[in-house]
């Protein structure tokens, strides 16, 4: 154990503690629709925000003093031993990381490499002695000034070599790991002006780069799934990967929507102006659904601000649209999601994770309830009733002409039947 959680103790989950380390609403062992909450939410720490970020603004640099901040790879352990006693207080199956959180870059491709495998290797054995699992592992392409037009959709060929080159080491790390994902999030594959971009080339470029990543997981019988993270704009003036919509086109063009799915964050489904249940409920219903990114937005400050999810009545509707989705698989809810700069101390950090958690689990519960209740599904199902009659059957079997004839015959005048927003709404805040 390091010293930094010094007087910490672990969380479990006692609703009539009088103190704030405790869950109150997360019981890992409780059961909901056949399955424990534990393998329902599938949570997981984002080691970048927790560990690595310093807590800068664009006004102002690092606030937060950690012990580990720097850039060695003595620093690099402390990291590592300071995270994994933070897995064991909060007791989450899963943590998530990019190379460029666990490792300080070096001077050349090589020695990158090596140090990521050093430390990758260091938390093999850490998880093999806490039992702490990696949900998934991603490359950063976009904070190193080399990404600064873009990985895989750069203009010099050069960067989509080192990018790929790098992705290939990820992958190998994440399998290494058991990793039970890998994420792609095109942090700087967009453009900042179309006055120096070819958008055609570089969609390209992007697409073929994934397919090399498929490619890659397929022949060393990587086992998880590969996840694309939409996100419509920041950093970028506009990213190809917008929202799920517009990745699953991009899939298509590719021949990819079979292998690839999403991994969805509240904050981007936001910024792409949708809610995060749409786009849920669309990457259900393409079949791309992955996992999650449970952080939100400041809703008044208009872009990404990563902050812990603290909303009961959102969360469960998202997690409607996940058991709906039939749970996740290999996926997971992963709190990609940082402190605010003010919030220097470790309890806060710990108080983050047990507050998202316990949220997660309410919202979580009240879906279960929606669900087993059965009423909106029941609302839904009578909705669309008439799609089950011999006329709805045939309908999409037809041709304009058969139809044109049988409205003519049938002298067919439609009625228009209410669609029961309020009433829904109401059945729906009876569970939260
Ligand atoms: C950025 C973001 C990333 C991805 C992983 O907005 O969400 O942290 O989750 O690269
Ligand atoms: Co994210």
């Amino acid at each position: 154990m390091t010293d930094f959680f010094d007087g910490i103790p672990a969380i479990t989950y006692d609703p009539d503690a009088t103190h704030d380390f405790t869950y109150r609403s997360y019981n890992p062992d409780e059961m909901l629709m056949g399955k424990t909450m534990a393998e329902h939410l599938r949570f997981a720490v984002a080691y970048w925000h927790s560990f690595a970020w310093e807590g800068g603004d664009p006004f102002g640099g690092q606030t937060f003093e950690r012990p580990w901040f720097g850039d060695t790879m003595d620093h690099a352990k402390i990291k590592a031993d300071t995270a994994f006693d933070m897995f064991k207080i909060l007791g989450q199956p899963y943590f998530c990381f990019h190379d460029a959180d666990v490792r300080p870059e070096g001077d050349t491709f090589a020695e990158s490499t090596a140090r990521l495998h050093e430390i990758t290797d260091y938390f093999g054995e850490k998880m093999e002695q806490t039992g702490t699992k990696l949900l998934w592992g991603t490359a950063n392409l976009f904070s190193n000034r080399r990404y600064m037009s873009g990985a895989a959709t750069n203009p010099d060929p050069d960067v989509f070599a080192y990018s790929a080159a790098t992705v290939k080491e990820c992958i190998d790390v994440t399998h290494k790991l058991g990793g039970e994902n890998y994420v792609l999030w095109g942090g700087r594959e967009g453009y900042e002006t179309l006055l120096n971009t070819d958008m055609k080339r570089e969609r390209q470029q992007a697409g073929r780069f994934l397919q090399m990543a498929v490619e890659y997981a397929h022949k060393i019988g990587f086992k998880g799934s590969i996840l694309i993270e939409p996100k419509p704009q920041e950093p970028t003036k506009h990213q190809y990967d917008y929202d799920v919509a517009t990745v699953y086109g991009f899939l298509k063009d590719f021949g990819l929507e079979n292998e690839v799915k999403v991994n969805i964050e509240q904050g981007h489904a936001i910024l792409a102006g949708h809610s995060f249940e749409h786009e849920l409920a669309l990457a259900s219903a393409l079949g791309i659904f992955g996992s999650i990114d449970m952080n939100r937005n400041d809703y008044q400050s208009g872009w990404d601000t990563d902050q812990f999810p603290n909303s009961v009545p959102e969360v469960a509707l998202a997690y409607y649209e996940v058991l709906k989705a039939g749970g996740f698989t290999t996926g997971g809810t992963n709190f990609d999601a940082k402190l605010r700069r003010q919030s220097l101390d470790a309890q806060d950090l710990i108080l983050a994770h047990v507050g998202a958690m316990d949220v997660c689990a309410r919202g979580l519960k009240a879906a279960a309830a929606m669900l087993e209740d059965g009423k909106l599904e029941d609302a839904r199902e009578a909705r669309y009733a008439g799609w089950g009659s011999a006329r709805g059957q045939g309908l999409l079997n037809s041709d304009l002409e058969t139809i044109n004839a049988q409205v003519k015959a049938d002298a067919l005048n439609p009625q228009p039947a209410s669609g029961r927003q309020e009433a829904l709404e109401n059945l729906a805040n009876r569970y939260l």
